[in-house]
């Protein structure tokens, strides 16, 4: 018992409370900013050459995601707000690059907060699936599926995610193999390929 009791001591974090702007989308506070431009994503679009127009026309921020940190041990859960902007490189959507958790068996909670999208997964045996995101839909990622949001729409697509603090990112087979579906955008209308 007292062993339990100094272990307790030993990892105990303060309660903290933080916020989110929600006109901005954005975490008021967060310990770290990620920011990925269209250079940060090539070999992940089918178009190359469209990229590299793109990014000759003043590289573009993609998505910027905002997260809280935790440490990385068993029971801490960290989060992010995600903000993927909306726009296509040739016709296929702005999308994240996409990754599985280092602890492959780390699940993630995405909850959509605003904008039009897909969570597009994958299993490294094969399985594919999508789930819409939009406003209040909460999308469940289990452990072991690539995930990669895609921003559909004509606004940015907010997500809070929250995942196990140790989960970490795994972007293995992405960068050579990416994901058995794309979506693009045809004529106004969401195709998925
Ligand atoms: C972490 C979570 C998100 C993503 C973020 C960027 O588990 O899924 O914080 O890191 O949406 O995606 P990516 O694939 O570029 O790391
Ligand atoms: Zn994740």
């Amino acid at each position: 018992m007292s062993t339990q009791v100094g272990k307790v001591a030993a990892e105990l974090m303060a309660p903290f409370t933080t916020g989110i702007d929600l006109e901005r989308a954005e975490l008021v506070t967060p310990c770290h900013r990620v920011v990925r431009r269209a250079s940060d994503m090539r070999g992940h679009y089918a178009d190359a050459e469209a990229l590299e127009v793109l990014i000759a026309k003043g590289d573009p921020v993609h998505y910027e995601v905002f997260e809280i940190l935790t440490p990385e041990t068993r029971g801490n859960l960290s989060y992010c707000i995600s903000k993927l902007y909306p726009g296509v490189v040739g016709e296929e959507c702005f999308m994240t690059k996409g990754h599985y958790h280092t602890v492959a068996q780390t699940a993630e909670l995405y909850l959509a907060l605003r904008g039009e999208g897909i969570m597009l997964m994958k299993t490294a045996e094969g399985k594919v699936d999508t789930q819409k995101m939009v406003r209040g839909n909460m999308v469940y990622v289990p452990g072991y599926w690539a995930h990669r949001s895609i921003n559909t729409g004509t606004e940015p697509l907010v997500s809070l995610c929250i995942y196990p603090a140790e989960a970490g990112h795994n972007y293995g087979d992405i960068e050579t193999q990416g994901f058995p579906r794309r979506i693009y955008k045809r004529d106004g209308q969401i195709v998925m390929a």
